[in-house]
């Protein structure tokens, strides 16, 4: 498989992201190890199912066809479920392949750039069965695994490279600090080594930004910012 840009992770900033650059003709795959797409969409805040999106990502919900209900000014709640299946539809249907329950084990490495994946089924990754991965080239590759960082974690344990962050690793995620947390995910989603951009919670956790609750705009902001900025260089 040769794609213009692989995604891994199905949470929203991964979701936003694989529906602009599909939605601008280009060859992209999104891979989710889960059955469900949606990541930490679906749940809310402590599973009350409801979420939170700010005035700064309004314009995203209105390009979804969202309709939040606006409780204090400038702050729209909308149905977790509703977000989740309207997101996965749109973005499915400007193109975006999805490829669920397959999981990312390892990157491929080019001149010293991210150029692909190795995948599996999660499947096999679960139960640590011993079956060869394939391999897949991608130009640019987007991180959207939320908390874990999983393909920038992957990157820095098994090559040893430096990072462009402040320490050359993965900073880690910072307690809870809902407001800049919201400003850093956005902030925090740029190329993080050749060929990888971080997206979402992703960025965050490498850059050593502030965990935010169930506040989501800054996540569909984070998808919008990848997909401009790799279009931009495609
Ligand atoms: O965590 P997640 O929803 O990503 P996000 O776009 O959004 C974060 C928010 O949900 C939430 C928040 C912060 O308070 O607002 O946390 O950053 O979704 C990440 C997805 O990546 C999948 C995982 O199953 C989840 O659905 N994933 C993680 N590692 C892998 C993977 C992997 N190695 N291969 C494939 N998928």
């Amino acid at each position: 498989m040769e794609l213009d840009v692989a995604i891994v992770g199905g949470g929203p900033s991964g979701l936003v992201a694989g529906y602009y650059l599909a939605k601008a003709g280009k060859r992209v795959a999104l891979f989710e190890r889960k059955l469900s797409i949606g990541g930490g969409l679906w749940g809310g805040g402590m599973m009350f199912n409801a979420i939170v999106v700010q005035e700064a990502g309004k314009h995203l919900l209105d390009e979804f066809g969202l309709e939040g209900k606006e409780y204090a000014s400038g702050y729209y709640v909308l149905d977790a479920v509703d977000v989740t299946t309207t997101l996965i539809h749109k973005a499915v249907r400007a193109g975006l392949q999805i490829f669920n329950l397959i999981a990312m084990e390892d990157v491929v490495i080019k001149h010293e750039r991210v150029a692909g994946l190795v995948i599996n089924w999660s499947a096999v990754d679960t139960l640590k069965w011993h079956v060869d991965p394939i391999t897949l080239h991608a130009r640019y590759v987007i991180d959207g695994t939320g908390h874990p960082a999983n393909v920038t974690e992957v990157l820095v344990r098994k090559m040893g490279v430096r990072l462009n962050t402040s320490t050359g690793g993965i900073v880690g995620e910072k307690s809870m600090e809902a407001g800049q947390g919201e400003l850093q995910t956005v902030a925090n989603t740029r190329e993080v080594y050749p060929g990888l951009y971080v997206s979402g919670m992703a960025a965050n956790a490498v850059y050593g930004g502030y965990r935010m609750g169930p506040v989501f705009g800054g996540m569909l902001l984070s998808g919008q910012k990848a997909a401009q900025e790799i279009l931009a260089r495609l």
